[in-house]
């Protein structure tokens, strides 16, 4: 018991506090102690793993299937994978959920902030620049998100914080038995 390996796959909107819950979760995983815990986080990806890629939905599909592999490796393994990219379309992401499910549990986390509070807080300016077209593509402006249908959880970062965020994860990770 509690010795499967697992991926948390956040997805959600630019802006939506995806790496803010995931780094949050990351602490307490490592807290608890027991096995290791890598995050694979969007930006850190894209600069290490998926540098030559952009944003159309041939190269987010690469960056998220790589994301994936790398996910199912570390749950094969035993370990914990936390993963926070956008990762906008359905069938990818169902595509990753089959690849993790054949070594361990696959927990989608919704994060469910709305388009319009993305982009009211725009920490980095990038909506701004979406909307003036300086960046095309640009995921909820120009560009589809598929809302997941059936995510193990769904959390908003609008009403509720980031930690409180992190603890849904938590105790969701414990009724399904995996910590
Ligand atoms: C969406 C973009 C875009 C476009 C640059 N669309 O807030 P951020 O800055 O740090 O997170 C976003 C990040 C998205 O990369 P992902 O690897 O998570 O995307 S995907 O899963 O779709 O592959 C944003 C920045 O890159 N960014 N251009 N056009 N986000």
């Amino acid at each position: 018991r509690s010795r499967q390996g697992f991926t948390v796959f956040f997805t959600g909107f630019s802006g939506s506090g995806k790496s803010t819950i995931a780094n949050a979760l990351m602490v307490k995983l490592m807290e608890m102690g027991g096995r290791p815990v890598t995050l694979l986080d969007g930006d850190i990806v894209r600069k290490n793993l998926s540098s030559e890629l952009g944003f159309s939905k041939e190269h987010r599909d690469l960056n998220i299937r790589r994301i994936g592999y790398v996910a199912s490796e570390i749950t094969k393994n035993g370990g914990i994978a936390i993963c926070a990219p956008i990762a906008p379309y359905a069938t990818t992401r169902r595509a990753v959920r089959e690849d993790v499910e054949s070594y361990g549990a696959f927990v989608e986390v919704h994060v469910a902030t709305t388009i319009e509070e993305c982009e009211r807080r725009d920490r980095k300016g990038l909506y701004k620049l979406a909307r003036e077209g300086k960046i095309k593509e640009f995921t909820g402006i120009s560009d589809p998100y598929d809302v997941p249908e059936n995510p193990e959880l769904r959390v908003e970062t609008e009403n509720v914080d980031v930690d409180n965020c992190a603890h849904q994860v938590l105790l969701k990770l414990e009724q399904m038995g995996l910590v």
